[in-house]
């Protein structure tokens, strides 16, 4: 575990706690928005003088730009055999190692900074491509979908998220046949996230799928969660959902996605080869090299634990995906 110490945040100087998109926009916003000028003694906008308020309180945030893709229509073909996790707790209790290597993470992610935020497409690809990612979710078939989510951990939790199929993506970006493998890497800036000055840990975070994975329907890019754009401690703006394998996999606050011939490495693989593989398939049978994945946690669930199931309830969907790969370490 390890211990960063760093400011509180109403030590910080404003510019520091705000996301530099609203600092840069907040004059134009109170212009724009006499609502939200008049609000501004309530809202304490500090240095704003149209407001006439000299309070240092909290920032205003910025309307969310994609605010009104929310709630997405649900699609009903996923289903779950288990009641939606409460909010409250699945939104402080996250993975989520550039802010610290504990659950305890949601309020040190509120500095992640997620506007502008631009996603690289590269690799084999017809054409090279960098886009914000206002502009991608344009182009996306946005659903809600009900996913379980099974951590390596031995805990689990089951969410609406919000997003578009990673096929989708992948049908955007127009990969050349010779790709075998898609490629996701994290953001990479320790003055945003104070637990990427970890040395020892092999960052930015990488994660990748083969693009027979990547284009099974159950590959999700999430948006949102609960109805609305994804807080950042869920790794916004954009992160993977892949719930027949451990939570892992799933990348959060993906800045790049590059199509390869060469199986990427990632992240886990790279800090513990003999625990963590590339497939990582939640198989109840295969124990993690320190303990059981028999059974999981059903988080709020007062300590109560369910078998974990073969590929985590969705082998109908993907257990086809690996015949002939018996040999893989397809559960690690
Ligand atoms: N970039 C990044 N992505 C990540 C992680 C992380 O530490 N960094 N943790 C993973 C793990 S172990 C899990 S269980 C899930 C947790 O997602 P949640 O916080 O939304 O529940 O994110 C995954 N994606
Ligand atoms: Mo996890």
């Amino acid at each position: 575990m390890v211990l960063i110490k760093k400011r509180p945040s109403w030590e910080m100087p404003e510019r520091e706690a705000t996301p530099e998109h609203v600092f840069l926009n907040r004059r134009k916003l109170i212009k724009q928005a006499g609502l939200i000028a008049a609000a501004a003694p309530l809202l304490g906008l500090p240095g704003c003088e149209d407001g006439g308020s000299q309070s240092q309180a909290a920032p205003i945030m910025a309307p969310d730009p994609t605010a009104s893709l929310y709630p997405a229509p649900r699609n009903d073909s996923y289903v779950l055999d288990r009641e939606i996790t409460d909010e409250a707790l699945a939104s402080t209790y996250n993975n989520f190692y550039e802010f610290g290597s504990h659950k305890s993470i949601s309020k040190a992610a509120q500095k992640l900074v997620i506007r502008p935020w631009e996603v690289k497409i590269d690799g084999l690809v017809e054409q090279k491509q960098t886009l914000s990612f206002d502009e991608l979710i344009k182009k996306m078939p946005v659903e809600e979908r009900l996913y379980r989510h099974r951590c390596v951990e031995a805990w689990s939790m089951a969410v609406p998220w919000s997003g578009f199929a990673l096929k989708s993506l992948v049908d955007f970006a127009r990969p050349l046949s010779s790709a075998k493998y898609i490629r996701m890497e994290t953001f990479n800036d320790k003055r945003m996230a104070p637990g990427q000055k970890a040395v020892w840990y092999p960052w930015p975070y990488v994660e990748g799928l083969t693009m027979a994975e990547a284009t099974n329907d159950l590959a999700f890019m999430v948006t949102g969660v609960y109805g609305k754009p994804l807080p950042k401690q869920f790794g916004a703006p954009l992160r993977l959902a892949v719930p027949w394998k451990y939570g892992f996999k799933s990348i959060k606050s993906i800045v790049r996605i590059s199509f390869t011939k060469k199986r990427p490495k990632s992240f886990w693989q790279e800090t513990g080869p003999r625990e963590y593989g590339f497939w990582a398939n939640v198989n109840p049978e295969v124990p993690h090299a320190r303990w059981s994945q028999a059974s999981e946690e059903i988080l709020g669930g007062g300590g109560r634990r369910v078998a974990t199931q073969l590929f985590n309830g969705y082998a109908n969907e993907v257990a086809h995906l690996y015949k002939g790969l018996e040999n893989e370490p397809l559960y690690m």
